[in-house]
């Protein structure tokens, strides 16, 4: 008996197998013990984490799917669960797709997600998103319905925007929304952007740091604001709820684009006097 492929063996047999839409096989069995082992360790320490700082709808959509901390799922079983909620599903990737690629899938409810996790080496920080930052911190709001109506609705408008420009702004909207966004609720602000719910040092960031400006979303603020890649984010947008954020996307983009272009971007970390600003951040983290 051949001892199983490690990891990386099997993502780069799987990735030799790449389709046009540049989806692989998941392949689950080729996870070893060790993928399993950080799997669990990654989803254990955020489980901890995020109650009391993620939007309820998070944690209703990660019951929902059973993403549990027993090991990295199967996205068959999910793609059952998650079908029959929202007609989502995932699709498996080796890794980032060119951007029409992207939003082909989104358009049609398909959710691009990495097939290899992260090693141990890359536990708190690793550059490109990989199947946990994908599978715990994009996938359980993709159960929400109006959250998935959103995310259709981005990959509509992704494959309308011809042109640099327009990608930027798109880009702009969803780092700051889908990424890094954050929302009102009844008992607080609250997470639901993945690149916080899947990293522990910035779920406590986000919410409690001094640091950072915490302002109202509005569309064509972000898409003008320049972000960071690597590291905490000098300002975060809240939108009201999930409808505020859809309502806001429910636009034509053109008119947008052209008054985009003609105006200058903002760095990531001002603030403007037209801004709705829910805490004005300090920047002591960012000197
Ligand atoms: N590809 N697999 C994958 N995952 C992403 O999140 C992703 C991508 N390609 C492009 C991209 N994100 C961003 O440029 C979007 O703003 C389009
Ligand atoms: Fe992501």
């Amino acid at each position: 008996m051949l001892p199983a492929p490690s990891s990386s063996e099997a993502v780069i047999a799987a990735a030799a197998n790449v389709r046009a839409d540049y989806t692989v096989d998941q392949g689950w069995e080729g996870y070893s013990a060790e993928d399993h082992a950080i799997w669990r360790e990654l989803f254990d320490r955020q489980a901890k984490l995020l109650p009391g700082r993620v939007v309820p709808e998070f944690l209703e959509g990660l019951e929902f799917l059973s993403v549990a901390a027993d090991g990295i799922p199967d996205f068959n079983r999910l793609n059952e669960l998650l079908g029959k909620a929202t007609g989502w599903r995932i699709v498996a990737v080796p890794g980032l797709v060119p951007d029409e690629v992207f939003f082909e899938h989104l358009a049609n409810r398909r959710f691009p997600a990495t097939n290899w996790i992260r090693s141990r080496a890359q536990l708190d920080y690793l550059e490109e998103p990989d199947l946990f930052h994908d599978v715990f911190g994009h996938v359980p709001l993709l159960a929400n319905p109006v959250f998935a109506d959103y995310m259709q609705a981005y990959g509509k408008g992704g494959l309308r925007a011809s042109g640099k420009g327009a990608l930027q702004y798109l880009a702009r909207l969803y780092w700051y929304s889908v990424e890094f966004g954050l929302i009102q609720t009844p008992e607080g602000l609250r997470i639901y952007g993945a690149g916080i719910v899947s990293s522990k040092s910035e779920s406590i960031f986000a919410l409690e740091s001094s640091s950072p400006n915490r302002i109202l979303f509005d569309l064509e603020r972000v898409m003008s604001t320049r972000y960071r890649i690597d590291d905490f984010q000098e300002s975060y947008f809240v939108i009201k709820s999930f409808k505020h954020l859809f309502d806001s996307t429910a636009q034509d983009f053109a008119p947008i684009y052209q008054r985009l272009d003609a105006r200058a971007d903002y760095d990531p970390g001002v603030l403007l006097e037209s801004d709705d600003v829910l805490s004005r951040g300090d920047g002591s983290y960012h000197r």
